[in-house]
């Protein structure tokens, strides 16, 4: 391990070496379990009971991991073959909950990253509820809607009898929208014959979804930040920012930023990025992502003015105050943090999951950028998914505004708990460290409560 002494313990060299030996070839898996297990030398020197029972072991050992088959045919009559995981990682604190991600990069492996991040998420939100990922190497991109859809409800043939809304409930995440869930839960329905609206999260308005669920991710991220900034004087307002993708957690990023009197000039998607010197105009990336589904380069086709589009590069490259990786797992790199920290970034808050390598963060760390993991940073979109579950079990549905509020509220608090226990554990101001620490106790408290399971 490469954690200072204060963090390091024999135990969890060794049950970080045995993750790595009997999990070859899952990069992202390792770098997720290894930033967790650096976090929690200084837990174990004072509660040394949760070393106990291979409880940390078990932490790291997915509960039921689920790989299968879908066959389905595309519109010119051709049958495709992808393959789909669901890994049910932890259910100590409530029925497995996380995002189905469609994306050609999906293996085992990062599910697995995905899964085991989403348990001590999930925990920080102080909400009941587990932790699991599941996703398929299905590409969506160039796709009709109605391979879409054939897609989808083959997913769901092989995935509805392993979930529930007492047992798994999943939602989205990269390549799955509104659209994907509706299809998934026809399909479950039919398959089911049951109405059992809270087996899944993220469904639309009309059928049993909750307002603000589609705003939440990237409205909690920025709520978390703005709340790092106020803590220390300072605020959003007059900064500039920038936000990477351009998908919900981006859009959503960039509304809040902008309401918060933000000022945000680039944003991007996998081919490229755009620059606006005057300001992103949303509406316009609204209309081009979220209605016509096209590329981010069209943005400076339609607006022109002082925007242009950079194929390929690093966004980061782009000066800002505050930056908010909202694309995908290491797309912040070592360099891009060095450029970031010599252009005069301030606070990093992650909306995607693990955007940041390691050594960006430590980079960020050592210079004082106020820096937000993703666990911490981005759970608002899990935690209103856990308020539409309420809402399904009440067969109730509350305003904008109150779902709103609740968010605030929860931000608020994961900010706080993480700050607070940063200084318990003697590393104020360590997001990181807050943030693990906080997940791992509530999980550790509840599976030690439970014994040997
Ligand atoms: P979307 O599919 O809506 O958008 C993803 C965006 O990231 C797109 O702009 C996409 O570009 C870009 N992107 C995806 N993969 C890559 C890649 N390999 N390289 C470069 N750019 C890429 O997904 P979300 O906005 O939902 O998710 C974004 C991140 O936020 C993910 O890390 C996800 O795990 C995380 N997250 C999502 C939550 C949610 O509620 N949706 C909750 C918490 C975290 P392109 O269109 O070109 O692929
Ligand atoms: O990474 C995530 O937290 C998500 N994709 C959202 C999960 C959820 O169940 O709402």
């Amino acid at each position: 391990m490469t954690h200072t002494d204060e963090n390091s313990d024999p135990v969890l060299d060794e049950v970080l070496s045995s993750v790595l030996r009997r999990n070859p070839g899952e990069p992202e898996f390792h770098q997720a379990v290894r930033e967790v297990l650096e976090s929690l030398g200084r837990v174990i020197a004072k509660h040394p009971r949760y070393a106990n029972n291979a409880l940390i072991e078990r932490i790291c050992e997915p509960e039921r991991q689920i790989i299968f088959r879908v066959p389905w045919v595309n519109d010119k009559n051709q049958v495709e073959i992808n393959r789909g995981f669901r890994v049910q990682f932890n259910s100590a604190l409530g029925p497995y909950k996380g995002g189905i991600r469609f994306h050609p990069s999906v293996n085992l492996g990062i599910i697995k990253f995905l899964g085991f991040e989403q348990i001590f998420k999930n925990a920080l939100t102080g909400m009941p509820i587990g932790g699991g990922k599941g996703g398929s190497d299905f590409d969506p991109r160039g796709r009709s809607d109605a391979e879409i859809m054939r897609f989808c409800q083959s997913f769901m043939l092989e995935l509805h009898r392993h979930l529930g809304e007492y047992t798994d409930v999943p939602a989205g995440d990269i390549g799955v929208g509104g659209r994907e869930i509706g299809y998934m839960f026809g399909q479950y329905k039919r398959l089911t014959n049951r109405y059992e609206a809270g087996v899944l999260t993220g469904k639309g308005l009309v059928y049993g979804g909750s307002l603000a669920r589609k705003e939440a991710t990237g409205f909690g991220a920025v709520y978390f930040v703005d709340r790092m900034l106020t803590s220390r004087g300072d605020s959003i307002e007059g900064k500039t920012a920038v936000v990477s993708g351009s998908g919900n957690v981006a859009i959503y990023t960039i509304e809040k930023l902008q309401s918060f009197g933000g000022k945000i000039i680039a944003c991007s998607d996998s081919n490229g990025y755009i620059v606006d010197e005057d300001g992103i105009d949303l509406a316009l990336v609204k209309e081009i992502k979220e209605v016509r589904r096209q590329r981010i380069s069209e943005y400076a086709r339609l607006k022109g003015g002082r925007s242009h589009y950079v194929e390929g590069g690093s966004i980061w490259n782009v000066p800002c105050q505050i930056a908010m990786p909202s694309a995908t797992q290491n797309e912040l790199t070592g360099k891009d943090a060095k450029t970031l920290i010599e252009n005069g970034v301030i606070a990093v808050g992650e909306g995607a999951n693990m955007p940041s390598t390691p050594e960006a963060v430590r980079l960020f760390q050592q210079a004082g950028v106020l820096f937000a993991p993703g666990k911490a940073a981005n759970a608002g979109g899990v935690a209103t998914s856990a308020l539409e579950m309420q809402q399904n079990a009440s067969r109730d549905s509350w305003s904008f505004e109150q779902t709103e509020a609740r968010l605030a509220e929860i931000m608020r608090n994961i900010h706080d708990r993480c700050a607070t226990t940063a200084d318990e554990y003697g590393a104020p101001g360590d997001y990181v460290l807050g943030a693990n620490i906080a997940g791992f106790v509530r999980v550790a408290e509840a599976m030690d409560a439970m014994g040997v399971i």
